[in-house]
């Protein structure tokens, strides 16, 4: 048959499939098998995975069964079991129901009164819990890192016991951040000292109160000494006085700290912004408690489009480690660019085997919008982290498949047509690098808009704030060179990493060019390994980023007749709008570049 015959087969065949779809399902559209036989094997390994036998499905849990079903649903066979022990969404959700980077509405939980309480909406919870379990997601963190000292107020405690009720029956426990400063903020103790003994007895009694309502509750997270918020190093103690003393109100009950390493400008301002955790958190390695995790960001700087992954993970050699991933796309195009971000995830374990990790939490990219995160292919990227955590091991190109099938296929799961989901997997796989060649190639980073993050402003500098804000700091391009020199020569933030990455990052000729000016001061003129000079590169790699934008949107065309209309009309809106600010990026970075050599 020749090609327009197969075309309009393809078409007369997808037209009778598609029909009226918002994207509340999420990849949840797929009928259960009624027909399942479900069993229980008390010799399996003693965690929540299963075993699928044709229909048969058999785990050593309850939970272990649910994992199964939905497992069974995506086509899986055999023997599969969690990774990871912790597989936690962190919700950047404020109790006015902002949420802190979040670009797909309100919080799912939270609200001003008299909105609904949270079991008033305990349908919406409840179908957020399976999608969850859906794809083996344990714990969740109810709010906000910035957390407010009201989050620990009887009210609030009791509208997290609701939501624990609604959560358990998945099998997702739940945590919360809290406020280093609270028993002071809350008038109850004059000082938040971790080594004062009042402190240290309101946070048991705390402790105390919150696993009367929650006796399954996970335990604290906490941002403390960073970005403003008060921590022990405000009373002259160390993040290990302030794990501890959590550490040590959580213990009874079996509930854990995570405790985070994304500190900067504090203890050590002044230095290399990338190189402070590792100078903060080093020495104290050794002194945590045994149910304190370190929870540290992929890279070293703040979820940038790309970075080299942060070197703590190579310097805590004692300390439990967790890796933070941002789902929510703060530095990737919020909710409006279409950005896959397993490949980005796939490069950070490339680097950091999961083996070191007990856990991994992903910051959350959901709220009250009718498809949940904002932009349809969003979804993907919760997905994708939920079965990163469950088996690290999987490709970003076998977790797209499955994803695409589920939440474009037919009711059965399936996309019927091979072509149409060869095609948007290539999308999908190729969204990442796209992304970083149209924003920040070649090791460029933190060159964003001040504050809301969405947009480029590589000339950003503000006097009045931190310099470690401003994006100028990041480049420092002259007419000369740019980047900045990380090596040996300059702040050696190389010197933090572990050997072979240590020498191949130190070194220009062998440093991936992927991170160069993250890790080198580098000559406009600096011959790169195309032979073309690293002006014509730069500009090479933004034009590429756009290009690939236009070839995404042509290839979406071709997909409309296989797709149902509402979300092909919303995913081709926001795919016009990537192509624009690409350009936009592009155009603004290279003008603004391009003026340093030009004023020669
Ligand atoms: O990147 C920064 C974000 C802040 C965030 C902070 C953090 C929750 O811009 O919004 O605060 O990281 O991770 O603590």
């Amino acid at each position: 048959m020749n090609k327009l015959g197969s075309i309009i087969i393809l078409f007369v065949f997808c037209m009778t499939t598609a029909k009226a779809e918002d994207g509340s399902r999420l990849w949840l559209r797929s009928e259960m098998p009624t027909d399942i036989t479900l069993s229980i094997d008390s010799t399996m390994p003693d965690d929540d995975g299963y075993r699928i036998s044709g229909k048969t499905i058999t785990a050593r849990t309850q939970m272990g069964l649910l994992y199964g079903k939905y497992a069974l649903l995506r086509g899986e066979q055999g023997e599969s079991h969690p990774y990871f022990k912790y597989r936690i969404l962190n919700h950047w959700d404020n109790l006015d129901g902002t949420i802190e980077r979040g670009y797909a509405g309100e919080s799912i939980f939270w609200s001003l009164t008299p909105a609904p309480s949270p079991r008033e909406r305990g349908d919406h919870i409840n179908k957020y819990a399976e999608a969850c379990a859906s794809v083996g997601i344990n714990g969740t963190v109810l709010n906000n890192v910035n957390a407010s000292p009201k989050m620990l107020t009887p009210i609030y405690i009791n509208k997290v016991k609701e939501i624990a009720d609604i959560l358990r029956p998945w099998g997702i426990r739940v945590y919360l951040s809290v406020n280093f400063g609270s028993p002071k903020a809350l008038g109850e103790v004059k000082t938040a000292d971790p080594l004062n003994p009042q402190v240290r007895k309101w946070w048991k009694k705390k402790t105390r109160e919150i696993y009367k309502l929650i006796p399954d509750f996970g335990g604290f997270l906490v941002k403390a000494n960073s970005e403003g918020q008060p921590g022990p190093f405000d009373y002259g103690r160390t993040h290990a006085d302030g794990a501890n003393m959590l550490a040590d109100a959580l213990k009874p009950y079996g509930g854990i700290v995570m405790w985070r390493s994304f500190v900067y400008g504090a203890k050590h301002q002044g230095e290399d912004r990338v190189k402070q955790a590792v100078s903060e958190f080093a020495e104290l390695d050794g002194q945590f408690r045994d149910n304190v995790i370190l929870q540290s960001k992929n890279g070293p700087l703040d979820f940038q489009p790309r970075e080299p992954y942060a070197p703590i993970f190579d310097q805590m050699k004692k300390t439990p480690q967790m890796a933070e991933l941002q789902i929510t796309q703060e530095y990737l195009g919020q909710s409006k660019h279409l950005v896959y971000l397993a490949p980005m995830w796939e490069e950070f374990f490339g680097y950091v085997e999961p083996s070191r990790l007990v856990g991994i939490a992903g910051v959350a990219n959901i709220g009250l919008d009718t498809n949940w995160c904002g932009h349809h292919f969003s979804q993907a990227n919760w997905y994708a982290f939920g079965r990163l955590a469950w088996d690290p091991t999987l490709t970003s190109e076998q977790i797209a498949k499955e994803w695409l099938s589920q939440t474009f296929g037919n009711e059965k799961g399936k996309m019927k047509n091979e072509e149409i989901s060869t095609v948007i997997t290539s999308l999908l796989l190729r969204s990442h690098e796209a992304c970083v060649n149209y924003m920040m190639p070649l090791g460029l980073h933190h060159i964003f808009k001040f504050d809301h993050h969405m947009g480029p402003e590589p000339d950003g500098f503000k006097a009045d704030y931190p310099i470690e804000w401003c994006p100028v700091y990041y480049h420092r391009a002259n007419k000369d060179s740019i980047g900045v020199d990380r090596s040996s020569t300059g702040t050696n933030a190389t010197g933090q990493y572990r050997e072979p990455y240590r020498s191949l990052y130190d070194n220009i000729k062998t440093c991936p060019e992927e991170y160069l000016l993250w890790f080198h001061r580098v000559p406009w003129t600096y011959r790169m390994e195309s032979g073309l000079t690293l002006w014509d590169e730069i500009q090479r790699h933004y034009n590429r980023g756009v290009a690939e934008v236009d070839d995404f949107a042509y290839i979406w065309q071709q997909t409309k007749p296989c797709i149902d209309e509402q979300r092909w009309q919303e995913v081709d809106e926001c795919l016009r709008f990537q192509q624009k600010d690409a350009r936009l990026w592009r155009d603004t970075c290279l003008k603004y570049f391009g003026s340093f050599l030009s004023s020669e």
